[in-house]
């Protein structure tokens, strides 16, 4: 059994007043104001009052704390207090389609020791208000579905692997790029899927319901929380070139230790070609 620290409760708290926040707004997405910030890049009114739920929360939880968040963008704490990474609606396409496939993503980092710049990320949490699933980790105490502990599945073979990715979209990313590396994993797993929340892709690694996950362009919000998980849960996330980095946004590649090797492997074949 998991000993909830006060951490995750209060960002635990948060994430569920937002996420119920969400649930309403999900059944009334024809009402909500939808704009956009650039080419297939969309925020609602759901987006930004969840942000605010969360700020509300978090703010008066800890306060002194530093925030980056998605849409408010970086709001500075007191110096040497640690900062929230807020994702307040992860998967706004799926959100703004009516698709239950979204979630808020919350991790906290701390500054580091030298005081220049931001260090280790010690908490994360991956909630989505659909399932009603609290994904969290915290440094070396494990990741949790809940109460129940999570590890990273134990498949090995790549033709009995399911990997969760990221497609490029309009405005964001290489595409050419991305068809290579499809062209050399397809033919060789079980499956493939894009369901278009990275926070979740992550989370789901941790829980081993994917054996790996690879995507581009990412940003710490999407990916500070899920990266946490996963190594909590035994597995493995890098950058493209399998350097470790502490939030594993830009380039991602997560997965089993078996499965990590192996999708990276076949990235640096398919980039090389
Ligand atoms: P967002 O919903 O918070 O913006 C997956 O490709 C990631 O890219 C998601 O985590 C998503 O985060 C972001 N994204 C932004 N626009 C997208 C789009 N049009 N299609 C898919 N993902 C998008
Ligand atoms: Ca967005
Ligand atoms: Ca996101
Ligand atoms: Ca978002």
């Amino acid at each position: 059994m998991a000993a909830i620290s006060g951490l995750i409760r209060v960002m635990e708290k948060a994430a569920r007043k937002a996420g119920g926040r969400l649930r309403r707004d999900f059944g009334e997405i024809e009402h909500l104001q939808v704009s956009r910030k650039g080419p297939a890049d969309f925020v609602s009114k759901a987006d930004q009052a969840a942000e605010r739920t969360i700020w509300d929360e978090l703010k008066v939880a800890r306060p002194g704390w530093g925030f980056l968040f998605e849409e408010a963008g970086e709001i500075e704490g007191d110096p040497g207090m640690p900062r929230f990474i807020v994702d307040p609606l992860d998967g706004t396409t799926n959100f703004l389609h009516g698709m239950p496939h979204f979630a808020i993503s919350i991790a906290v980092q701390e500054p580091r020791l030298d005081g220049k710049g931001w260090g280790e990320v010690i908490a994360g949490l991956v909630y989505q208000p659909i399932t009603d699933e609290s994904f969290w980790a915290e440094k070396s105490r494990g990741a949790w579905l809940q109460d129940r502990r999570l590890r990273v599945s134990s498949r090995r073979h790549l033709d009995e692997s399911l990997i969760a990715t990221g497609i490029p979209f309009a405005g964001k990313g290489d595409a050419g790029q991305w068809m290579k590396i499809y062209g050399g994993l397809a033919p060789q797993v079980a499956g493939i899927r894009r369901f278009g929340s990275a926070a979740l892709d992550l989370a789901w690694v941790a829980a081993g319901r994917y054996e790996g996950f690879w995507e581009a362009d990412l940003s710490p919000w999407d990916t500070a929380a899920g990266c946490l998980l996963v190594r909590e849960a035994g597995g493995f996330v890098s950058d493209w070139k399998g350097r470790s980095q502490p939030i594993c946004d830009v380039e991602v590649l997560a997965g089993n230790d078996a499965l990590h090797t192996r999708l990276h492997k076949i990235l640096v074949t398919a980039l090389k070609d």
